[in-house]
């Protein structure tokens, strides 16, 4: 029986990365089953620890042709390449990994398949942390706290917001924007959109607003410096298939939130 047989369903957090595995599943064009949980005080339900002990998501589950036994599968980059590697050979999602004659060996790896896995490993390991301590601090000068300890706690945020996140945003972006000027077309592994850009999608397009506050950036803030990653990040907002994700849910019950914050 074909893979295209297996059941996929996806455990969907409102306001969360979950986002982005919608958007996969439909570009990757393969029936799907679809359970919506909505965040308790912004935490995720105690209903998802029985999907996976750690309670988050995005999680799935996949049960193969003739099988009773779903596999659950948690971790937006390994969730993104197992989806892929399974289910994307006539879609753009996974590149080619080898280059001619090259099959097996140190090295021939095409260079879009080495984009497209760093990819995956870069979104949880370097994007998501940088960008987790900005909402983290940012919050610390927020209405969340006492407005009378606010003063000292905004204090605190920025000076590590100064020390941590600044360098770190400044050295990302131009790094993201050095990437989309030698990939070879407008996404980040060439010119088709592929997973990795998928799983990126969430963050960015939540964070987009929020980098210019991170710091004083030189020459008129950080659209001016980095336009490729911003009209990137425009990109994948306005793709058919991320509106088509968001619809998705609204279709649902037009109640639940696609973007974070709430
Ligand atoms: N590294 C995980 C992170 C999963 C994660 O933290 N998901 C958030 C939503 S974006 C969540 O479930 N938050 C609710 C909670 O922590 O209770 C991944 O890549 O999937």
């Amino acid at each position: 029986m074909a893979d295209d047989q297996a059941k996929v369903k996806l455990y969907w957090l409102e306001r969360s990365r979950a986002q982005n595995i919608l958007w996969l599943l439909e570009e990757l064009n393969i029936p799907y089953e679809l359970e919506t949980f909505r965040r308790v005080n912004r935490f995720a339900p105690p209903e998802l620890k029985k999907v996976h002990p750690l309670g988050k998501s995005p999680v799935i589950s996949v049960t193969p042709p003739g099988s009773a036994e779903p596999i659950v599968l948690a971790e937006s980059g390994f969730i993104t390449q197992y989806l892929c590697e399974h289910f994307g050979s006539e879609t753009t999602m996974m590149p080619k990994r080898w280059k001619d004659g090259q099959e097996g060996k140190v090295g021939g790896e095409t260079e879009q398949w080495l984009r497209w896995q760093y990819f995956l490993h870069y979104a949880e390991g370097s994007l998501m942390p940088m960008l987790y301590l900005g909402m983290v601090l940012g919050a610390l000068k927020g209405p969340t706290v006492p407005f009378f300890l606010r003063p000292i706690t905004s204090l605190v945020a920025n000076q590590l917001i100064a020390k941590l996140v600044f360098p770190n945003a400044k050295k990302q972006l131009a790094f993201l924007e050095q990437q989309l000027e030698t990939s070879g077309g407008d996404y980040l592994c060439g010119p088709d959109l592929t997973g990795a850009d998928v799983l990126l999608s969430f963050a960015l397009i939540t964070a987009k607003d929020s980098f210019e506050a991170f710091g004083a950036w030189d020459e008129g803030g950080p659209r001016k410096l980095f336009p490729k990653f911003f009209a990137y990040i425009d990109r994948l907002d306005a793709h058919p298939g991320h509106k088509k994700s968001v619809e998705k849910i609204k279709q649902i019950d037009e109640t639940l939130g696609t973007e974070f914050p709430a």
